[in-house]
């Protein structure tokens, strides 16, 4: 029985949500065929977003990333339904978007590492951590998908 309920962490980072991508960011999950589950526009502060990205504290550009990432409001959403995390971070593209293949949200429409508009879980186990990061339980929207009977 495939999992239809898996679910991701995706960000619209603060350049993507100035540059009034926003919409089309979440056009693109809804018309793959994903269920959303939570949603909100936040501030993040400098601790929130230290814990977030914990594993990428030794590296060099983690002061630069953690400005980037507090330089203005971020969309946070969890997107479930078939493969979400993989496939999450395939409708991303690469992290350098100038490896990212056209078709894909970086790949289309952002140029540098350093500004790359969006997030994706990497792992399942690194959603679930996210997701209990930027959401408390009763966030977690749970309501019938009318969509699932045409998507399974
Ligand atoms: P993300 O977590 O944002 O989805 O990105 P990712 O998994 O594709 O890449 P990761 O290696 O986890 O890096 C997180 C974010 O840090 C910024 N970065 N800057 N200047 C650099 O060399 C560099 N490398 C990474 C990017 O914003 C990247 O998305």
């Amino acid at each position: 029985m495939p999992n239809t309920s898996e679910r991701t962490f995706i960000a619209i980072k603060p350049d993507g949500v100035q540059r009034n991508l926003v919409g089309k960011i979440i056009q693109r999950f809804e018309e793959r065929g994903y269920k959303l589950v939570a949603l909100k526009l936040v501030q993040a502060s400098k601790n929130h977003l230290e814990v977030h990205y914990q594993d990428l504290k030794e590296k060099p550009f983690f002061p630069g990333l953690i400005k980037y990432m507090q330089s203005g409001p971020i969309v946070a959403m969890v997107w479930e339904g078939l493969d979400a995390v993989r496939q999450g971070r395939a409708m991303l593209g690469a992290t350098n978007p100038l490896d990212s293949n056209a078709g894909t949200i970086r790949g289309d429409y952002c140029i540098q590492t350093g500004r790359n508009i969006c997030h994706g879980s990497d792992s399942v186990d690194s959603a679930n951590r996210e997701i209990s990061h930027w959401f408390k339980q009763d966030e977690l929207v749970d309501y019938e998908f009318a969509n699932k009977v045409w998507l399974y």
